[in-house]
């Protein structure tokens, strides 16, 4: 295939992460002409940009990885329980390689726009270098949590130092040492960074709008044949992953939140209770109560001791007090972290509690808060982004009678059906849209059996000769109602809780929370009933 060629695809896959290599080579396998455009210059996605030190995922690596390929599971080495970000870029390139992807992929190729074409059913996919490539399919993997929420201080362009964007980070080299180093947010990401960037800089401080809560975790190596064991078993340790809720059975943030959901209510707790707790089980044991995702005085109260437990890591009084979060435990994705709390304990690092007047801006030389100056020579950006549909918005898509995706998930909200598919864009397969069970689970999981559904329904349609599917808007709007029901009754909805999983992090942004909870056993089941029923939910033309 040469870059020349635009015309004749059976299907088009938008990104190289990790949804759409293996959207390219199911596609591939089931015998149809695919093109994988990518905007950046190798495969990877969101573990390609997001190379800041301390980069890691918070499941195991055996389990955040392919399961379709017995190869590649065997032949792949992770070194560590829980991998790092340039060994998942790695993972990501020798699948490629193995997998040969990449004769189909464009790179410095990005999409911005795409329009369905209702008399020929098919999409005509618009580049940035002007291109048109025309497909009946049009698979979408352009990642959960690709496009970063620009955090929107003022000033930020008149800092003469050296602004990082841990979601856009150097290929190269950067050296912190003898620098005096700011960080502006303390999610999973700033979690991660903070601790290693405070072992180099001359001095951090850390710029903090809202505590996180983060679960202390070992990370370690693999034993001596511990790896090859672990493979020996892959076939149950896959088959244990699929029938676990949230996608991964063996030990993680996830099954720990599973786990705490057993024990008994802290509102019945002594305080004698209380404090075995903490000292048996430190933070995990301050939040390990039953009642704490489902009643929010029981969750207030976890919040208090949980401060806590901060407080016996974190010598300063204040600083501890000021790390104490005071939103809702488990409305946020779950952090982990190795020594976060202990890095407030080092002389060479500062916490500014924004909640005690907040950033004013950015300035030549450092950043000015309500609260004082401080000289910087770096800024760091830990700032998120704007997830789930944030990738498909700065696309123009224009769908049937020239219906906007942005202006439908801006007006009415982040609506699809499935998690799959939004009414009024036949043809057009979402990996991972609104409504799917990932950002409740591992995302390879979720992944995984989002791109097999897209593939079987592909290969149903073209054996029954049907050009199109699409989401009717009923069905659409009963799987909303159906996600929303689910999470009605739990601190995820809270309305102090800004978080991704609801667009509260991105000003403006419709308010929903935008995962499917029931887990990825349910969700399957309720897929297969979809699809036994001949596509309920769906037209198909
Ligand atoms: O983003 P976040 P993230 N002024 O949105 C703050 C995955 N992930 O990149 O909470 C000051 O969680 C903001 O403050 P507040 C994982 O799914 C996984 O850290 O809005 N502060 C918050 O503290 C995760 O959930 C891994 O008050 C500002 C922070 O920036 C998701 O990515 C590693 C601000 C943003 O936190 C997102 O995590 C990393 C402003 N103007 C990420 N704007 C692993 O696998 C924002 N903030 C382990």
């Amino acid at each position: 295939m040469t870059t020349s060629d635009t015309a004749g695809f059976d299907a088009i896959v938008i990104g190289a992460g990790f949804s759409g290599l293996y959207a390219l080579h199911r596609l591939r396998e089931q015998g149809l002409r695919t093109v994988v455009l990518e905007k950046a210059e190798n495969v990877g996605g969101t573990w390609l940009f997001n190379r800041y030190p301390g980069a890691r995922c918070d499941i195991e690596s055996i389990e955040y990885s392919y399961s379709f390929s017995d190869e590649t599971q065997q032949e792949w080495v992770w070194t560590e329980t829980m991998p790092r970000q340039p060994e998942i870029e790695a993972y990501l390139n020798f699948v490629a390689d193995r997998l040969d992807l990449r004769r189909d992929i464009r790179f410095h190729t990005e999409v911005t726009g795409m329009t369905f074409d209702e008399a020929a059913s098919r999409w005509e996919v618009r580049t940035a270098a002007g291109d048109t490539l025309t497909a009946p399919f049009v698979v979408a993997a352009t990642g959960i949590l690709s496009v970063p929420k620009e955090p929107e201080i003022a000033g930020m362009d008149t800092f003469g130092g050296l602004s990082l964007f841990t979601s856009r980070w150097p290929k190269h080299d950067v050296d912190l040492t003898g620098k005096r180093v700011g960080v502006i947010g303390t999610g999973s990401t700033g979690v991660q960074l903070i601790p290693v960037v405070a072992q180099q800089a001359e001095h951090l401080t850390v710029f903090q709008r809202s505590p996180a809560y983060t679960l202390p975790w070992e990370v370690r190596p693999f034993d001596d044949g511990e790896l090859d064991e672990l493979k020996a078993n892959y076939a149950e340790i896959r088959a244990a992953q699929r029938e676990h809720a949230v996608g991964a059975a063996r030990l993680s943030a996830f099954s720990v939140m599973f786990e705490m959901m057993t024990k008994p209510p802290l509102k019945s707790a002594s305080r004698e209770e209380q404090l075995r707790a903490i000292d048996e089980g430190g933070i995990i044991g301050a939040l390990s109560w039953g009642d704490v995702f489902f009643d929010i005085e029981a969750n207030q109260m976890a919040a208090k001791l949980y401060g806590e437990a901060v407080a016996r890591i974190v010598e300063d009084p204040a600083t501890a007090a000021a790390l104490t979060p005071t939103h809702p435990f488990g409305c946020k994705r779950p952090i982990i972290d190795q020594g976060y709390y202990q890095t407030f304990n080092r002389d060479n690092v500062t916490l500014v509690d924004l909640r005690k007047g907040p950033i004013v801006e950015v300035t030549p030389t450092g950043i000015r808060t309500e609260q004082g100056d401080y000289e910087l020579d770096a800024i760091i950006y830990a700032t998120g982004f704007d997830a789930m549909t944030g990738a498909m918005t700065r696309i123009s898509v224009t769908g049937r009678d020239g219906m906007s995706l942005a202006d439908f998930w801006s007006t009415e909200g982040p609506y699809a059906y499935l998690g799959i598919a939004v009414a009024g864009f036949p043809n057009l397969f979402i990996v991972q849209a609104p409504g799917s069970p990932a950002p409740a689970s591992n995302f390879v999981t979720a992944l995984e059996h989002h791109v097999e559904w897209i593939g079987d329904c592909i290969e149903y349609l073209r054996a029954n000769g049907y050009s199109t599917i699409e989401a009717l808007p009923d069905a659409q709007r009963e799987w909303i109602e159906h996600t929303a029901e689910l999470v009605a009754p739990t601190v995820l909805v809270h309305p102090t809780c800004n978080s991704w999983y609801n667009g509260g992090n991105v000003p403006g942004k419709k308010r929903m929370y935008m995962g499917y909870t029931a887990g990825i056993p349910e969700y399957r089941r309720r897929c297969d009933e979809v699809v036994d029923a001949g596509y309920a939910g769906f037209k198909l033309a």
